[in-house]
C-alpha cells in the first residue's frame, strides 16, 4: 500500500478517520486484505476520501448495517453512483436497487422460484451434467486451467438452461456480468475497457427476457406464468427475468472458483470433504466466506445515521466490505484459513437482511453438483502454476487456475 490511513479532526467530518487509499485501484484488487485491514483498525466508520464516501470494514458494523434497510437504503443503487443525481446507465433493477414496498413483490417471486424445494427437480439434472464434465475432463489430461474447464463450463451448461434462453448468444453473458459489476464502482480504467460493448450486451440480454424467447419450464417463464397470476405486473417481468441473467452466471463461476482454488490450497481439506461428501456445501459456503466472490455494494444514508460516535450524514453513500467482514478476526478465528470445521453460516458473501441473494441455493446446488463428482473421481488436487487473478469492481475473480489432479 502507498497510502496509510490518517485520522482527520479539521476535515469534512470529525471525528471519522479518513483513508485515502483507493479501493478500486489495481493493487488492492489484486490483493485487498492490507487495504482491508487498515479499514477495521481505523475504526467502525470511516471515510474514504478519494471518493467522498464513508465505509464499513468491519462485521458487526457491516451486518448491523445490512439489516437496517431503512436508514441504508438500496435504492439510490449499490454502486457508487448516486440514482438521485445521476443517471443510471440501464434502468435500476428490481430486486437490487429498490426497497420495499417496490421491492417485495419481485422477491417474492423469486424467492418462490428459488428456494430449496423448487430447486429439487434440477438436482439430478445438475449431477448427472457435472459427472460428465469431470468425467470429460479426466478422459483429456490430470492438468488444466480449472477456470475456463470447470468454473466458467459448469454454470454455462446448467444455468442458461434453467433460465430458457436460447442456445445463441450465450457467450454474452459472462461479459455482460463482467461490466455490469465493473460498473457499481468508479468510472474507472475497468469501466472504460468495457463501455464500447457494454450498450450491444445490454441489448442482448435485454432481448432474452422477452416471454417469447423462453423455454416453458424454465425460470424465465416461471416469471411470466408469475405476471399472469398478478404476482408481478406484465412490465416487471422482463426485469425480474434479467435480475438472473445479470446476477447468476459471473456470481457463481467465482464462487466455484474460490472453493477449487481453496481445496488446492489446503489439501487436508480436500481429504476431508472426500471422506465427508456432505460436507460440499459447507466447504462452499466457507470458500464464499474465504474469497468472497462478490467483495462489496454500497448503501445510501437515508437519515443522518449515527454509528458509534460518528454521524454518517443523509444522501451520502457506504461502501459495505461484505469481504474484510468475513474476514474479520473479531468475528472469526483465524480468518485466512479455509476450515471445514468451522460454521461459516453467519457470513455475509451473500449479504444479509431484506436483499440477502435470493440465488443462494441455486449457487449451493451447483457447488454441491461441481464438488460432489469430483470428489468421487479426484484423491489429490495441487496448484500447478501461477494462479492469476482477474481484477474487477465488485468481484475477486480469477483469471487462471492451473491444477494438477491425482485421479482416485
Ligand atoms: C440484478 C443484480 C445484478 C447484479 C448483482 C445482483 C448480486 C443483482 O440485476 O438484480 O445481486
Amino acid at each position: 500500500m502507498t497510502s496509510t490511513p490518517t485520522t482527520s479532526t479539521t476535515g469534512p467530518h470529525p471525528a471519522l478517520p479518513v483513508h485515502h487509499g483507493d479501493p478500486f485501484g489495481h493493487e488492492v484488487l489484486e490483493d485487498p486484505a492490507a487495504f482491508h485491514e487498515e479499514l477495521r483498525e481505523a475504526g467502525p466508520v470511516v471515510h474514504l476520501s478519494r471518493y467522498d464516501v464513508f465505509a464499513m470494514a468491519r462485521y458487526a458494523e457491516v451486518h448491523a448495517a445490512l439489516r437496517d434497510w431503512q436508514s441504508f437504503e438500496s435504492g439510490a443503487g449499490v454502486g457508487l453512483s448516486n440514482f438521485r443525481s445521476e443517471p443510471p446507465w440501464r434502468p435500476p433493477s428490481l430486486l437490487l436497487e429498490s426497497d420495499p414496498p417496490r421491492h417485495d413483490a419481485p422477491r417474492r417471486v423469486l424467492s418462490g422460484l428459488l428456494a430449496p424445494r423448487a430447486l429439487r427437480r434440477l438436482r439430478e439434472r445438475w449431477r448427472a451434467a457435472a459427472a460428465d464434465l469431470v468425467d470429460d475432463l479426466l478422459a483429456r489430461g490430470t492438468e488444466f486451467d480449472a477456470v475456463p474447464a470447470l468454473a466458467e463450463a459448469f454454470p454455462l451448461h446448467v444455468f442458461p438452461d434453467a433460465v430458457g434462453i436460447p442456445d445463441e448468444g450465450r457467450e454474452n453473458l459472462l461479459p455482460y456480468g463482467e461490466f455490469l459489476f465493473n460498473a457499481f464502482g468508479p468510472h474507472n480504467d475497468l469501466v472504460e475497457a468495457g463501455a464500447a460493448r457494454a450498450g450491444d450486451l445490454a441489448a442482448w440480454v435485454n432481448a432474452q427476457c422477452r416471454r417469447e424467447v423462453l423455454a416453458d419450464g424454465g425460470f424465465g417463464a416461471q416469471i411470466w406464468a408469475a405476471a399472469d397470476r398478478g404476482e408481478i405486473t406484465p412490465d416487471q417481468a422482463p426485469l425480474v427475468v434479467r435480475s438472473l441473467l445479470s446476477a447468476g452466471v459471473d456470481t457463481t463461476v467465482h464462487g466455484l472458483g474460490a472453493v477449487l482454488h481453496a481445496v488446492a490450497t489446503f489439501p487436508e481439506q480436500w481429504r476431508r470433504l472426500r471422506e465427508q461428501p456432505h460436507l460440499a456445501r459447507v466447504a462452499f459456503d466457507e470458500a464464499v466466506r474465504w474469497a468472497s466472490p462478490v467483495q462489496t455494494f454500497f448503501r445510501t444514508a437515508t437519515t443522518d445515521v449515527r454509528v458509534g460516535d460518528a454521524v454518517v450524514p443523509a444522501g451520502n453513500k457506504i461502501l459495505m466490505f461484505l469481504a474484510s467482514a468475513n474476514r474479520d478476526p473479531r468475528r472469526w478465528d483465524d480468518p485466512a484459513a479455509f476450515d471445514l470445521s468451522r460454521d461459516p453460516s453467519g457470513h455475509v458473501g451473500f449479504g444479509f437482511g431484506i436483499h440477502q441473494c435470493v440465488g443462494q441455493h441455486v449457487a449451493r446446488l451447483e457447488a454441491e453438483s461441481l464438488l460432489t463428482a469430483l470428489a468421487e473421481r479426484v484423491e489429490s488436487i495441487e496448484v500447478a502454476g501461477p494462479v492469476v487473478r482477474h481484477h474487477n469492481n465488485t468481484m475477486r475473480a480469477l483469471g487462471s487456475l492451473p491444477l494438477r489432479v491425482r485421479p482416485a
